[in-house]
């Protein structure tokens, strides 16, 4: 069986996300083999047999287990959520440079495996890690997809459904740019059956509104250390979008190469996902206002990168 047949996926970094995306991809019986890989490998078997007393309840069947990068030459994903977490008052990009060796050595062994498949990487800085992964693994673009900003414009929708009391998925709203700071809310598109949710909304509300989603990972690692749920069910839905071939329309991150006027950086927006991994960007219309946050995000992401490409 090749890499475009099963549905194989391994999961490389068992920690609070990793562990987290395996729990969610068991609940929705979304693959049938996951493979657990991690440094520390009594915290991936602990998991495993974890994992399988739980799947005695699941909705179907799945073969969960404990392996190594080898396990990735007939994976049809795989998904890295391995590295080191940010720690309270350190920034996404202050992870930059611990990040990146570690992901030098994982997609190194990764590709040696003879893995063709598509990477799903979810590890911060995501962005320049998922621009890192496609440089390292020689892939085409489509097989390299960043988790971008899934979780951001899951927090947006979350919030506005809140503010009109509706349900969340019934509200059709982007965050895009970077995971991190600089990204921005697209409320020139954003709308529930049709109807613009700007102008229901003060600039100073939606001001408050884009503050909260941008700062939510901070308020969420002061309370309890980590984020991990959110991001979890978000790479677990595009997990079942590669898998399931469905061509839906996701808020991942994506390489660039002249949309929105921009190239060579991978970004946070909409894409096109199916079983070829990231069919294609659909690119917003954005207005003056959103142009402008959004080449700044591309700049403030090439920024850190370039010094790594030279
Ligand atoms: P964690 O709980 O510390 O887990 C990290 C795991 O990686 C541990 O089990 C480590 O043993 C393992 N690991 C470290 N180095 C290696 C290596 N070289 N090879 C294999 N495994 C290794 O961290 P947590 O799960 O909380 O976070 C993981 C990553 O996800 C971090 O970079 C977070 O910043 C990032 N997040 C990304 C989000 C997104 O939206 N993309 C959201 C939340 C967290």
């Amino acid at each position: 069986m090749n890499s475009t047949q099963g549905n194989k996926v391994v999961l490389v970094g068992t920690g609070a996300v990793g562990s987290s995306y395996a729990y969610a991809l068991m609940n929705q019986g979304t693959c049938d083999e996951l493979v657990l890989v991690d440094l520390n490998q009594e915290k991936a078997k602990g998991d495993v047999m974890d994992l399988d007393h739980g799947l005695v309840y699941a909705p179907s069947a799945m073969n969960i287990k404990f392996g190594s990068y080898e396990d990735c030459q007939d994976a049809a994903i795989v998904v890295i959520c391995a590295g080191a977490a940010q720690k309270p008052g350190e920034t996404r990009l202050d992870l930059v440079k611990k990040n990146m060796n570690i992901f030098k050595t994982i997609v190194g062994s990764i590709m040696k495996s003879g893995f063709n498949g598509i990477f799903l990487v979810a590890t911060n800085p995501v962005d320049i890690l998922a621009y890192a992964t496609w440089k390292f693994s020689g892939l085409p673009k489509e097989k390299v997809i960043g988790s971008g900003t899934i979780l951001d414009s899951a927090r947006f929708r979350s919030i506005l459904g809140q503010e009109f009391n509706t349900a969340p998925t019934s509200i059709h709203a982007y965050i895009i740019g970077e995971h991190g700071d600089s990204q921005l809310p697209v409320w020139s598109s954003a709308n529930f059956s049709g109807l613009p949710i700007a102008a229901k909304l003060t600039d100073a509300r939606k001001k408050e509104i884009a503050v909260q989603v941008r700062d939510a990972a901070y308020q969420i690692i002061e309370s309890k250390g980590a984020t991990y749920y959110g991001i979890a069910m978000g790479l677990a839905r595009i997990t079942k979008a590669i898998l399931k071939n469905e061509n839906v329309v996701l808020p991942v991150g994506s390489l660039l190469e002249g949309e929105y006027g921009h190239s060579n950086v991978y970004i946070g927006t909409p894409t096109v996902i199916n079983r070829t991994g990231a069919k294609n960007i659909v690119e917003l219309a954005l207005n003056e206002t959103e142009k402008e946050q959004f080449a700044r995000s591309v700049h403030t992401l090439q920024d850190i990168q370039a010094p790594f490409w030279e």
